[in-house]
């Protein structure tokens, strides 16, 4: 059971703590919250609505969009255009930024998205989610441009993900540890029932798309073999694997019950440092990651510290309980 402490109030609760808080940030997240109410009702309803299946268009990363990538792209749009806490949003879903139109106030915040994570999923009733990372405006919030947008992972106010699953819930971060709420679709509101979430140092459960494994870098290499080995190997432990495809799913569980989540380089295509984007799927979870106790890499430099070159812009990601991604880190080293 929970002790009904609302998303709301506890924001509000935690605004106080904050030296000269205006109320923007916290109206700001409201906004947030509202949008992933609606897409959490919308991806919920599913084939009862039609929203099923391919757009017929594909996104700057050149991967077909999913009916569902566009909708949720929309709506987080407009439930955070009109307020006048944005200068503007970027997504993985837009090529450039969105500039708050000139009919709305400009505000003091960047909002960049993943406004449906692991959509490839939906269709089959795996859990997908949300993704969303605050920036402050560096630049003249009238006349914001991607290059507002380029600032480490270490930039950010707040970060936080929703995982439309067996329940909806919303993880949030601002810099202050981590807290899990839920929710109540009774009273439509997040109610606080994962306080003060925390990674376990260690674990013996690793994520990653095995099905690469020939492309893989030795450090990688070596880490899964000593993994796969268990007992019997180096690690002298066994190991157990999962993978869902869902970066969201991923890091809940591992928030949840520890692990280690790999999305490392590898040269099935050379010319990308990485699958996973930096500014709106690898820095957000890495910033939660890491208040949680836990840590974030590229395997070569801690992620919250590479600076942006593009909006798009992708990293290798291994993340999770510390001394795993440090193990992990060593054998880059080695
Ligand atoms: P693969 C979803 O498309 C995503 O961006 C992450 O959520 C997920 O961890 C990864 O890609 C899955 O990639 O290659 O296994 O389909």
């Amino acid at each position: 059971m929970h002790n009904g402490t609302t998303i709301t109030q506890f924001i509000i609760e935690e605004q106080r703590h904050i030296q000269g808080a205006s109320g923007d940030f916290t109206s700001l997240l409201n906004d947030i919250i509202t949008a992933i109410k609606v897409i959490s009702n919308v991806v919920n309803k599913g084939a009862l609505i039609g929203v099923m299946g391919s757009a017929e268009s594909e996104n700057v990363q050149g991967e077909t969009q999913k009916e569902l990538d566009v909708i949720t792209n929309e709506i987080f749009i407009k439930s955070n255009e009109w307020a006048g806490h944005l200068c503007a949003m970027a997504s993985e879903e837009m090529d450039d930024i969105y500039p708050i139109p000139a009919q709305y106030p400009r505000g003091k915040y960047l909002l960049v998205f993943d406004p449906l994570d692991g959509s490839s999923n939906v269709d089959v009733n795996i859990s997908v989610g949300t993704i969303f990372s605050v920036l402050r405006c560096q630049g003249e919030s009238d006349a914001p441009s991607a290059q507002d947008f380029m600032q480490p992972g270490t930039q950010q106010v707040c970060a936080g993900y929703a995982l439309y699953g067996s329940s909806t819930m919303l993880v949030l971060t601002s810099g202050h540890g981590v807290n899990g709420f839920t929710l109540d679709r009774d009273i439509g509101e997040f109610i606080l029932t994962h306080p003060n979430m925390t990674i376990p140092e260690d674990t013996k459960e690793f994520a990653i798309n095995a099905s690469n494994q020939r492309f893989w870098e030795k450090p990688v290499q070596r880490y899964v073999e000593e993994a796969l080995a268990g007992k019997t190997g180096p690690r002298a432990k066994d190991f157990n694997m999962r993978w869902v495809a869902s970066m969201v799913a991923e890091v809940h569980r591992i928030l949840m019950r520890g692990g280690i989540f790999m999305y490392p380089k590898d040269t099935k295509d050379p010319t990308r440092a990485g699958k996973l984007r930096l500014l709106y799927e690898a820095n957000p979870m890495s910033f939660i990651v890491e208040q949680a106790g836990g840590a974030s890499s590229t395997g070569r430099e801690r992620i919250l510290d590479v600076q942006p070159d593009g909006l798009h812009q992708r990293v290798p990601v291994i993340l999770g309980s510390r001394n795993e991604v440090e193990t992990v880190i060593s054998y880059h080293k080695a």
